[in-house]
């Protein structure tokens, strides 16, 4: 059975009101909150719990964490099923699916890919972007001719699921109109510590449905929805992309646990500044992962309903993480 973040849900303690801490202390789990350290695959919503499990395979027979991630993430691209990363994924408003995708390494390397079409593993491409060229970034045909370059085959990322998503969607919302869609909220972030106790990042998605074509969300911008120092710690982001492009999300919470902020306090941190700019949007949502050097971890989220899937060496769970505002 596909486990999905639907059936396979531990709930953590919900936080009403605001500005709250979270009760729920994640960092205790497996007993990791004493910094011994030890292999650990985080991925953003539940939905991903296969690439945190292929990302854990990796790391267990003794892989690094930058291979432990694109291959963990590469899970969530290849699978159709998911309609926020990859094949399969929903596109923007003149139907066509852009992907946005980013890497970096324990050395502070990075690579990304923005806006890149007929292209199924942009998180690989992102990759090469990184080893390959002396660029962090690059965009649209001149990504996408990047890849073919390097080996990668062009192919229809539509499916026929998400045209006809497209399709009716199009019926309801005249041009112009360009909504985020609630259940567009399965974008992949993913963080690895290996067995040298060294960190690597990645996120990949299409970015919101629906979008205005060429618009690219915070999943390429280092710093943005993926961070990653391996002195200090990594985090990554999902949901509205804008508002963590606006605070520099990832690169924020690196910095606060740089500060002595555990990765939960961090989150917290991140997301509440969010909240400072944007009380009155109630059609958002975002959610922030950290880990730290020694292996703690956190989470949060604005609103309810933010999943992640947290692999280590002996299991890995769907965990639901505390949030912001009730
Ligand atoms: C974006 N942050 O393009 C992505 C979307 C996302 O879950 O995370 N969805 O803004």
């Amino acid at each position: 059975m596909k486990i999905t973040r639907r059936n396979f849900v531990k709930t953590g303690a919900l936080v009403g009101g605001s500005l709250i801490a979270n009760p729920f202390s994640p960092s205790n789990i497996f007993g990791r909150s004493e910094g011994k350290g030890g292999l650990i695959a985080i991925s953003t919503w539940g939905g991903t719990i296969q690439s945190s499990g292929k990302a854990i395979e990796f790391l267990r027979s003794g892989k690094n964490s930058l291979d432990a991630i694109e291959a963990g993430i590469r899970v969530a691209e290849d699978d159709p099923a998911n309609s926020s990363v990859g094949y399969g994924g929903l596109p923007d408003e003149d139907g066509i699916v852009t992907l946005d995708a980013s890497i970096m390494d324990w050395n502070g390397n990075a690579g990304s890919v923005a806006a890149m079409e007929g292209i199924k593993n942009p998180i690989s491409v992102a990759r090469l972007v990184m080893q390959r060229t002396k660029h962090v970034m690059l965009a649209g045909d001149g990504a996408k001719k990047f890849a073919l370059e390097n080996g990668f085959k062009e192919e229809n990322l539509l499916t026929e699921n998400s045209r006809k998503a497209w399709e009716e969607w199009k019926l309801k919302n005249p041009r112009g109109v360009n909504r985020v869609d609630e259940h567009n909220h399965d974008t992949i972030g993913m963080l690895a510590i290996d067995k040298e106790n060294n960190l690597s990042g990645g996120v990949s998605t299409s970015g919101m449905a629906w979008k205005i074509h060429g618009r690219v969300g915070d999943s390429p911008i280092i710093g943005a929805a993926m961070f990653v120092d391996n002195e200090v710690g990594g985090a990554v982001a999902t949901g509205n992309g804008e508002f963590v492009m606006r605070t520099v999300g990832s690169f924020l919470i690196v910095e606060k646990m740089r500060e002595g902020l555990s990765p939960q306090e961090a989150c917290e941190y991140a997301i509440r500044r969010i909240y400072k700019n944007a009380k009155s949007n109630k059609d958002i949502q975002i959610g922030y992962l950290a880990v730290n050097k020694q292996g703690e971890h956190g989470a949060f989220s604005l609103y309810d309903g933010f999943t992640y899937a947290l692999a280590s060496e002996k299991e890995n769970i769907v965990f639901k993480s505390g949030f912001l505002v009730k």
